[in-house]
């Protein structure tokens, strides 16, 4: 319990000094001070976007319309977003369950996740994958695959082929505090820095992996430490400021743009809600999360900075939060009407377009998996071809 206390409070201070540190910067020199006021009107519709369609799958996943888990990015919205946004059209980004705001703008449709997380026949995939699941080469995204820290062989992949193409564009993938533990990490993060390939790492340190925290699976002090192993480039920034955010990875796109190869940036951050939905955080000590929410909320401090540092009026903000509302309650009226996917459909695409395979028994509905299963000819009950018992 002591070193439970501990971690709580060195998760609190870490924040503050990198806080500090920001600060220090000179905001003139920050790549931030270059954005336009639409742009930073746009971090602002991103965040409040993210937690909003969050919170509306919440609600249709207390009402059972959810199929599988739900991820929520509570607390860390300005992680996927400020990094998100310092990526090109034409650059590749590689995210993971908590990164839905990264795809937001990327271009991924509420509707299009609605309809993911519901599992709907016009879903992305057609209902046979979940949550944020899906990816789209031509929008800048990739499907995600669950094995923790595979993305990054993937990106290190991904990244070698522009160099070796000589194209101008830059990978980002996007892993936990806990898959910096994997041999996957290892591997592709030590391929990528040694073929110096345009590939910027983001680590997100939420102090949590599941239900693990921090200080329990790994002994490094930081993520960011684990750079100079890999002879990357490590930066480190307060990862509930949207805009330090934003500069610490545009900083790292720039650097993997001009040739100068790989750069880990860990960002510090906490998960508010469990690693799911279903998840009761009865591991996390009492008053943790109830801390972060009052202190350090990425949107309640971008909606201050906006207010207080960079000239925008409350009504300004409050049509954003209006507009975000509409889009969803939009969204969510039309992936309601969605209508499930066809049994059947679950064949097409997969090996053989159209399908040469006959549908399993269990497929073809009830009535068959009575006659031709359990009643076959010759059990002495039933009799298939005439259809009489015996
Ligand atoms: C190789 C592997 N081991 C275990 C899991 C199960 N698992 C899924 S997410 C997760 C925790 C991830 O923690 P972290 O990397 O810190 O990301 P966070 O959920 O905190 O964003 C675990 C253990 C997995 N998907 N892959
Ligand atoms: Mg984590």
């Amino acid at each position: 319990m002591g070193s439970r206390r501990q971690a709580t409070g060195g998760a609190r201070q870490d924040a503050v000094a990198v806080e500090r540190r920001t600060r220090n910067k000179g905001a003139a020199a920050r790549p931030s001070a270059l954005l336009s006021r639409e742009q930073k009107l746009e971090l602002y519709y991103w965040m409040r976007l993210t937690r909003t369609l969050e919170e509306r799958l919440v609600a249709l996943y207390r009402q059972t319309k959810v199929v599988g888990g739900l991820f929520r990015s509570l607390g860390q919205e300005a992680d996927a977003v400020g990094s998100c946004f310092a990526l090109e059209r034409r650059d590749i980004m590689s995210p993971l369950i908590r990164n839905m705001g990264a795809m937001l703008v990327k271009g991924a449709a509420p509707l299009e996740i609605l309809r993911q997380y519901m599992a709907k026949g016009d879903s992305p995939t057609r209902g046979r994958e979940l949550n944020i699941h899906f990816g789209d080469l031509d929008r800048g995204f990739i499907g995600q695959i669950s094995p923790l820290g595979d993305m990054v062989p993937v990106m290190a992949g991904v990244t070698l082929s522009f160099k070796m193409r000589g194209q101008d564009r830059v990978g980002l993938v996007y892993v936990g505090d806990g898959a910096t533990s994997t041999g996957a990490f290892h591997e592709g993060i030590n391929l990528a820095a040694v073929q110096k390939c345009p590939l910027v790492v983001i680590v997100e340190s939420n102090q949590y992996a599941y239900s693990t925290p921090t200080w329990k699976q790994t002994a490094a002090k930081q993520m960011v430490d684990k750079a100079v192993g890999y002879g990357v480039q490590g930066l480190q920034a307060d990862g509930n400021d949207v805009l330090a955010v934003y500069d610490v990875t545009k900083a790292a796109v720039d650097h993997a743009r001009s040739g100068g190869g790989v750069t880990l940036v860990e960002l510090i951050t906490y998960r508010r809600k469990g690693h799911a939905e279903h998840d009761n955080q009865s591991y996390v000590p009492d008053g943790e999360i109830e801390w972060w929410a009052a202190n350090n909320d990425p949107i309640d401090r971008y909606h201050g900075v906006l207010l207080k540092e960079l000239g925008f009026t409350a009504p300004e903000l409050d049509a954003v939060d209006a507009r975000v509302r509409d889009e969803v309650d939009a969204a969510t009226e039309l992936a309601e009407q969605s209508p499930f996917p066809e049994p059947h459909d679950a064949l097409q695409g997969v090996y053989a377009d159209p399908a040469a395979e006959t549908p399993l028994w269990f497929r073809e509905g009830t009535r068959a998996a009575v006659e031709r299963n359990e009643r076959a000819e010759g059990w002495g009950t039933w009799d298939a071809k005439s259809g009489k018992g015996a």
